[in-house]
């Protein structure tokens, strides 16, 4: 099975992922975190994405999609995967379309988690309150000033893929506004039903 998860940030991309895995056993590719590891690991790529993901903005094309190629050529996406938060702008959804056929890979669907933006917003500010409050790391793009330009960014640059995979008969979209349980059982009804 290979699904891509879309949605806004805060849509519960990541969330919804993780269930993805444990259910199903393939892995989860989230260009967020494998960024976020660059950026802790201080590699090349990391120098490059930490200010443009501090600042709400997209990293550019061409890191993301040399990651990601990278990634879906290890063995254990062979069954399948779950790109969560990729792709992110129409060039990257051809790009995805490209390595895929390259590799003689079919997508399988796209789930939409549409979420009001007033929501979103208070499940980042959430976030960030709930991990200061445990002593964790916050994610230096989880505050509100922050989140508005990422939003900005997602009706500019991503929002565009939803006509593109409705087009190609791939979209399906769930509530996301429904619980975290509530999402979950609403992909698997979609998944059942492909
Ligand atoms: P991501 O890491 O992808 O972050 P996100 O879109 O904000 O998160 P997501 O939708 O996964 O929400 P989550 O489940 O965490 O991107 C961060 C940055 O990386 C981008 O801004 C960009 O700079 C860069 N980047 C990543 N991919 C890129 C690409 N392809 N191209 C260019 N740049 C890229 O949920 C958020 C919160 O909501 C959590 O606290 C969760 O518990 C809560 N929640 C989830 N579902 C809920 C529900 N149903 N009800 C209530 N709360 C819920």
């Amino acid at each position: 099975m290979r699904l891509i998860l879309l949605g806004p940030p805060g849509a519960g991309k990541g969330t919804q992922a993780q269930r993805l895995v444990e259910r199903h056993g393939i892995p989860q590719l989230s260009t967020g975190d494998m960024l976020r590891a660059a950026v802790a690991a201080g590699t090349e790529v990391g120098l490059r994405a930490k200010a443009i993901m501090e600042a709400g903005e997209l990293v550019s094309d061409d890191i993301v999609n040399a990651i990601v190629s990278d990634r879906i050529d290890e063995p254990d996406c062979a069954d399948g995967f779950i790109l969560d938060g990729y792709p992110r702008t129409l060039a990257q959804a051809d790009a995805v379309e490209a390595m895929m056929e390259a590799k003689g890979m079919a997508l399988d669907a796209v789930i939409e988690l549409t979420v009001d933006d007033k929501a979103l917003v208070g499940r980042i500010v959430k976030r960030a309150e709930e991990a200061a409050a445990a002593g964790q790391p916050v994610r230096k793009d989880d505050n509100p000033e922050v989140f508005d330009e990422r939003l900005r960014e997602y009706y500019k640059k991503t929002a565009p893929l939803l006509g593109y995979y409705y087009a190609k008969g791939k979209l399906r979209p769930v509530d996301g506004m429904d619980s975290i349980e509530g999402v979950t059982e609403q992909i698997a009804k979609v998944l059942d039903s492909l």
